[in-house]
């Protein structure tokens, strides 16, 4: 099989004046389409044809020789992700459950936005900043150039693509306005809340898990002062 480049999920001018239509274009047409001639191309030479790109993705992790496919999967998944955490009239704070448990794990949207946007404008050359489930708790992160949160066991919710492409015709030097911009104006929440749903069952039982752990220690305490 071969994989097929994801319309965007919206008018290349959608988003502006965000993100230009020139911006979307070249990033889409032209980057994005590139990611996804070069998944077929390398995969016209072996005999992974029949996987979804999420298998080839996690098979070529880690594997030198597979270094070119696995970037250019990687960065497949990744834009067809991005296009979907943006929205036009985005932006701005999420509601309901997600809300709920960025207050919870973050204390409050003002400090979870601080940790985005300095881990996004920080991030020094090519890469994503990231909201994730990672071990029960919502985690902003980085990743370098194609890297992605499935191979290190984490369930993306939220991306923003910091390399210079997604930002230099509109922002030049100026990640912090794109990513500004980004925050507050283009997160398509609905989406995010979307992926978190379907993590929320692993992730209450998880917070379950951590206390009746804390629960077992302070009752275990409790048996060994009364045992001396
Ligand atoms: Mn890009």
């Amino acid at each position: 099989m071969t994989f097929d480049l994801p319309d965007l999920p919206y008018e290349y001018d959608a988003l502006e004046p965000h993100v230009s239509a020139k911006t979307l274009r070249v990033h889409h047409g032209k980057h994005h389409q590139g990611y996804v001639d070069g998944v077929n191309e390398a995969l016209g030479t072996t005999g992974k044809k029949r996987l979804t790109l999420e298998q080839v993705i996690l098979e070529a992790a880690g594997r030198s020789s597979e270094q070119s496919l696995f970037d250019k999967a990687a960065q497949s998944w990744n834009h067809a992700f991005f296009w979907n955490c943006m929205t036009p009239d985005g932006g701005g704070e999420p509601e309901g459950e997600l809300a709920r448990h960025i207050d919870m794990d973050f204390d409050g949207y003002d400090k979870f936005r601080a940790a985005f946007k300095s881990a996004a404008t920080g991030l020094f050359g090519s890469g994503w900043t990231w909201l994730v489930i990672d071990n029960g708790q919502l985690r902003v992160k980085t990743t370098a150039n194609a890297m992605l949160p499935m191979v290190q066991g984490q369930h993306a919710l939220l991306t923003c693509d910091v390399w210079e492409h997604a930002y230099y015709l509109d922002y030049q030097n100026e990640r912090g306005k794109f990513v500004d911009a980004f925050l507050d104006h283009l997160v398509n929440w609905d989406f995010v809340a979307s992926q978190f749903e379907q993590q929320l069952e692993n992730l209450d039982r998880a917070r379950r898990r951590r206390q009746d752990a804390r629960a077992d220690f302070a009752h275990l305490a409790f048996a060994n002062e009364g045992a001396r």
